[in-house]
């Protein structure tokens, strides 16, 4: 097989002459290409095969012990200025980029199969989706590629109608970690991936493209590439909002996304549209309308049970490729969080209680989500779903309340902006540090983010109809360290509130920093929690928050001359509602002093 188009014709005969594979192969899609490339996986060891019994059609991969996450530090956009990458990211001039990784990719895939992988980010029908192809040496990126999008000649034949795809070129190289490169060149619409097979490097529709080089693209376009997962929430009198929710990497996207609703809030149910990422356009009403550029998951195992996610666990009970996960004697995948022992670790070793975790920390499955028992038949409507709420979040023990409700827009970018999360083992790197996450999209965003600020703000005039903006934080804790606010399932009492509030239905408390829920206006139903738990969930701290807003502005001020002047007003605004709110910033400021001397020892003088 090969295409009508010419121009992908052309950049196929170039990488081939580059890598010289030992053949190339045209992916259809089809499932006897699937089977077959699955048999050559688990002839080379490439895939094992799990219990077939317990598990059906589920395999493990074993990645290299030093590729096992997003590599940010060997991450780059490629923009012909500095500046229109941002310091956001890490950049190199785009003919240097070339240079460095061609030489690389120079006889990388000798030896190897050279697939061509046609796909389509979006339903294959819809005017929102965009379409790339992805060059790959690895028969286990085509596998989850498969997964992931919708990939093979239904893609192939949109790409020769439209001409404009993105070009993607991955090689697993050699895997050394100093020949690892993920470079990115916006202004050409093409990728170049080698030295990982790690999902987040080497599935190039995810991240590469559908966020940093769409985000860029969204741009020029007038949309939005955003790392948000798109819900549908249907209340027992059956009408439905959607959601789109920004929470940074392996902070429970897949997990809201899929929430089962507790027993006690009989009548709701939780539609899932998509788990990792939103494509965002101006309908004809002048509403934000969603779609999910992804056909699959790419989820974080470990803590995934039948209790905290049953949808989650049902759905890859089989069909499913699961990375660096432990196995049982009797060949069962196993992580932390599930029932049973491991015997075998993540590496292929006898797995032993001292060496830490049987499974990796950021060990995932990978699998289509038409097996989500939860999932939406919209999910595959072409005009996509409208958006009623926009939520920012992140791991939070202190300062951000449970809740609240942002001003206006305005203020919804700037809390978007100030965003900060604990980071955690998607990324390689210091895991529970609190770091600025703007949108959750630090690692992902095309470009500068004082520009994509700007982007965002457009909004207000571009839609009519825009959606209100919340932000969450469900890993708020005492000073014990014990969370809150229970997770999981409960977290539909606080979408319950966010979708009151969308319908206006319920009045709120003025605080500074936005509007917080009254008690009484959650429904707390069948939840054992004890109002001073919920009193500490939903406080704004005065002083906390005075120390958060100079943070916000110290990071707002790296970006310089491109952050828009609205996001340091509304800033100021935020400051000033601090600053009057006198009596409770003394009486906070009292209570801190008081709290240093009890905690001060006593010295004998
Ligand atoms: C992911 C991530 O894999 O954000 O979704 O790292
Ligand atoms: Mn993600």
């Amino acid at each position: 097989m090969t295409t009508s188009n010419a121009s992908l014709k052309q950049w196929i005969d170039e990488v081939a002459r580059r890598t010289q594979p030992s053949s190339v192969h045209w992916c259809t899609g089809s499932d006897e290409e699937n089977d077959a490339l699955i048999a050559e996986l688990l002839a080379s060891g490439g895939l094992i095969k799990l219990n077939e019994h317990t598990h059906p059609r589920c395999y493990l991969h074993r990645s290299h012990p030093s590729d096992v996450a997003r590599v940010e530090h060997l991450t780059f956009v490629c923009t012909r200025s500095k500046e229109a990458a941002g310091p956001n990211n890490n950049w190199m001039s785009p003919d240097e980029a070339h240079r460095k990784v061609d030489a690389l990719f120079e006889g990388a895939m000798r030896g190897r199969t050279m697939y061509v992988i046609p796909y389509c980010m979006g339903p294959i029908d819809s005017p929102y989706a965009r379409c790339g192809v992805e060059v790959t040496d690895s028969a286990y990126v085509v596998v989850n590629m498969r997964l992931m999008t919708r990939m093979g000649t239904p893609a192939l034949r949109r790409i020769e109608r439209e001409d404009r795809f993105v070009k993607g070129l991955h090689s697993t190289g050699d895997l050394d970690p100093s020949r690892r490169f993920i470079m990115h060149f916006p202004e050409e619409l093409s990728i170049k991936s080698i030295g990982s097979g790690y999902g987040g490097n080497a599935l190039l529709g995810k991240k590469c493209h559908a966020l940093r080089i769409a985000s860029w693209q969204a741009r020029d376009e007038g949309w939005l590439a955003e790392h948000m997962l798109i819900m549908g929430l249907q209340s027992p009198e059956g009408r439905t909002h959607y959601i789109a929710a920004a929470f940074p990497s392996a902070c429970g996207k897949t997990n809201l996304a899929m929430l089962v609703p507790p027993e006690s809030m009989p009548g709701w149910k939780v539609w899932t549209v998509g788990e990792d990422i939103c494509w965002l356009h101006v309908g004809r009403e002048g509403e934000l309308r969603a779609i999910n550029p992804e056909a699959g998951y790419f989820g974080v195992v470990p803590g995934t049970n039948r209790k905290t996610n049953r949808n989650a666990f049902d759905m890859i009970q089989h069909d499913t490729i699961f990375t660096n996960v432990a196995l049982t004697a009797d060949r069962q995948p196993w992580w932390e969080g599930l029932d049973g022992t491991p015997t075998v670790d993540w590496q292929g070793n006898p797995y032993r209680d001292e060496n830490g975790p049987a499974a990796h920390a950021n060990s995932r499955f990978t699998v289509s989500a038409k097996q989500n028992p939860s999932y939406s038949t919209l999910a595959e409507a072409p005009e996509g779903v409208p958006i009623s709420a926009i939520l920012f979040g992140g791991r939070r023990r202190e300062v951000a309340p449970l809740i609240y409700e942002t001003r206006n827009w305005t203020h919804g970018v700037l809390v978007g902006a100030g965003m900060a999360s604990e980071t955690t083992a998607a990324a390689t790197g210091q895991v529970g540090v609190v770091r600025r996450d703007p949108m959750a999209m630090k690692p992902f965003c095309g470009y500068d983010f004082g520009a994509y600020w700007q982007h965002w703000l457009s909004f207000g005039s571009r839609a009519r109809k825009l959606p209100r903006i919340f932000h969450v934080n469900w890993f708020r804790q005492d000073r014990n360290r014990r969370f809150l606010w229970p997770g999981f399932g409960e977290n539909l009492r606080v979408l319950r509130w966010i979708v009151d509030r969308c319908e206006g239905k319920l009045e709120a408390q003025e605080t500074p920093i936005g509007y917080v829920p009254r008690i009484e206006d959650l429904d707390l139903k069948g939840l054992s929690i004890s109002r001073e738990s919920l009193q500490a969930l939903l406080a704004v701290d005065p002083l906390a928050w005075q120390t958060e807003v100079a943070a916000i502005g110290r990071y707002l001020d790296e970006f310089r001359s491109t952050v828009p002047q609205a996001l340091r007003d509304e800033l100021e605004q935020t400051a000033q509602g601090l600053e009057s709110n006198n009596g409770e910033l003394e009486q906070a400021r009292f209570v801190a002093r008081e709290r240093h001397r009890a905690a001060t020892p006593r010295t004998h003088t």
